[in-house]
């Protein structure tokens, strides 16, 4: 899943995609180079940032989507917002990405049901303006797996069907950096839910604590390593900046469980 942020301000990409004809061309060359979902966002989730509002969120990304479709593209919409999410569903987007997993809007759930479009439900807690003060857990695996359950089960509720459902562990989110080796280190609990799972770490700040500072533009190398081993694990998809070399980590990844799991799964 390659990631067009059409946003000033995201952590990675911001501003480098504000522009239509920027935003479409840097999707074509993701596609090019492996990516067979593009996610178009149109508000940033980076911890801190303000939220804008629906009406600009919407004019930022539904042209784009419309086009990307238009061209073929397989699409999903990442936002927090049913208006947004069913402007974009109008116009051929397929999958609902929410990184709230329906907690920010009461209407996502029925405007994702009527739709019959896929869903990806990702652990969250607050708001980014907040969401930091609420990394607190006693066991982090435990409980991000429980509150992402009572997401699922709150989606299929609101009529979701459950084959639809995506889960994600939402690596950042009201996270420390110790929260998300946590969480990659038992992906197989998430892959035992019996959904499809998608993990986001593409060039996130735990990865440049890492790395002795380095900058997110420097963090591709190690998000590979991560897609080799969520690809090892078996998750549905990866969602990424750097889409070549996620390409090739998967590719490896896939050839070596190619003849059966490398170990019990
Ligand atoms: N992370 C970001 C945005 N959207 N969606 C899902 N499903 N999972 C994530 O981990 C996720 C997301 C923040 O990263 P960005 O600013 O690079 O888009």
């Amino acid at each position: 899943m390659g990631i067009l942020n059409v946003t000033p301000d995201s952590f990675s990409d911001g501003g480098e995609f504000l522009d239509p004809r920027r935003a479409l061309e840097h999707a074509r060359a993701m596609r090019a180079a492996g990516a067979t979902i593009i996610d178009v966002g149109g508000e940033s989730t980076r911890p801190g940032a303000e939220r804008v509002t629906g009406d600009h969120e919407l004019r930022r990304v539904v042209p784009i989507v419309e086009a990307l479709v238009r061209e073929g593209a397989t699409v999903s919409i990442d936002t927090m917002r049913a208006s947004v999410a069913r402007a974009a569903l109008a116009v051929g987007a397929s999958i609902v990405n929410d990184v709230s997993g329906g907690l920010a809007d009461p209407e996502m759930h029925a405007t994702v049901a009527d739709a019959g479009a896929d869903y990806v439900v990702m652990h969250w807690r607050d708001h980014s303006v907040t969401m930091q003060s609420r990394a607190t857990y006693d066991d982090v695996v435990e409980e991000v797996l429980a509150e992402l359950l009572d997401q699922r089960d709150a989606a299929v509720a609101g009529g979701v069907a459950p084959e639809r459902i995506i889960l994600d562990p939402g690596l950042g989110f009201s996270k420390t950096a110790e929260h998300n080796w946590q969480l990659l280190r038992h992906l197989d609990r998430f892959q035992g839910l019996g959904h499809r799972v998608l993990v986001g770490a593409s060039r996130k700040a735990f990865l440049g604590h890492l790395l002795g500072g380095r900058a997110p533009h420097g963090r591709d190398g190690a998000t590979a390593a991560l897609s080799f081993w969520s690809a090892l694990h078996g998750v549905w998809g990866v969602r990424t900046h750097d889409v070549e070399g996620q390409a090739d980590a998967i590719a490896v990844a896939l050839r070596l469980t190619s003849e059966g799991p490398l170990w019990g799964q």
